[in-house]
């Protein structure tokens, strides 16, 4: 990574990803831009106990927040007062945020149609999928190969809907990327919407719950082949992601670890076959 002194550094308060569905999302995304040759900025993170850490010290008392420096936002157009810091909340209105400070980045896709295909899979997994996130609380070093075999015929049918839309999305995402690269109109390297950006991070939670819960996925091609690049690139796999907390007994949660019956640890070596 490459600063200078007037490269903003921001901070990110976050659940330990393990555990945390939507601390990941912005975790990954500040990961993987502050590790591009001439990172446009820097970060720092403080990452907390869910249950333990009590209260979270956000102005929500949730987590992801993004604390950035005022001149930051300002840089575009400088108004009196730009010294100091401020806290945003919310895994959406973050990615914003840095959609807004860095457009350079493409957190959202510089094609007008792309982009807003892009915004729509990002606030439908933001407020969508309500079946899968409460059956299956996030907890991504965990796998449950007995999971669905455990469930009521009644879940088995909701998961099933969430998990149908949820391929729609990415194969819808992934053709129409492509259509439009063949055009020679985007660039396209493989992600949803061409290159990695807010999409992508949106949805490496459910990803992860369907790799950790064997939910039967209905894929097509080019989603499967999303999954398995999301799931393999050294920048966005699980074990890059989760380095540190690997190494780190203190940030297992029994609590969590207990949530749902049938626990194993997942091979870190698993991939998707493709
Ligand atoms: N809509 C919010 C939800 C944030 C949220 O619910 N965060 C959870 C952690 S994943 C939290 O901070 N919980 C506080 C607690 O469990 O004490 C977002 O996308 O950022």
């Amino acid at each position: 990574m490459s600063s200078t002194d007037s490269t903003p550094n921001y901070h990110l308060a976050s659940a330990h990803v393990r555990y945390s569905t939507w601390s990941v999302r912005v975790f990954i995304l500040l990961n993987y831009y502050a590790s591009l040759p001439n990172a446009p900025f820097t970060f720092t993170s403080t990452f907390y106990n869910l249950g333990r850490d009590i209260p979270l010290p956000t102005p929500s008392g949730l987590v992801p927040a993004l604390t950035v420096p005022i001149n930051a936002l300002h840089h575009s157009s400088p108004t009196s007062d730009t010294t100091g810091e401020t806290t945003v909340t919310d895994s959406l209105a973050i990615i914003e945020l840095l959609h807004e400070l860095h457009p350079e980045l493409n957190v959202y896709p510089s094609h007008p149609l792309l982009r807003a295909h892009a915004r729509v899979a990002a606030a439908e997994m933001h407020s969508g999928f309500s079946m899968i996130r409460s059956l299956c609380p996030g907890n991504y070093w965990a796998w449950y190969p007995n999971f669905n075999t455990s469930l009521s015929a009644e879940d088995k049918a909701n998961i099933a809907k969430d998990l149908a839309r949820i391929v729609k999305v990415w194969e819808g995402a992934r053709k129409l990327t492509e259509e439009l690269a063949a055009k020679g109109e985007v660039h396209d390297d493989g992600w949803l919407f061409g290159t990695f950006g807010a999409a992508d991070a949106m949805f490496m939670p459910v990803l992860w719950r369907i790799r950790s819960y064997e939910l039967p996925a209905p894929w097509e091609e080019r989603a499967k082949k999303w999954a398995a690049k999301m799931w393999s690139e050294e920048r966005t796999s699980l074990v890059t992601v989760m380095a540190d907390e690997l190494a780190r007994e203190e940030t297992v949660e029994q609590k969590y670890d207990d949530m749902v019956p049938g626990r194993e640890m997942l091979p870190k070596d698993w991939k998707f076959e493709v």
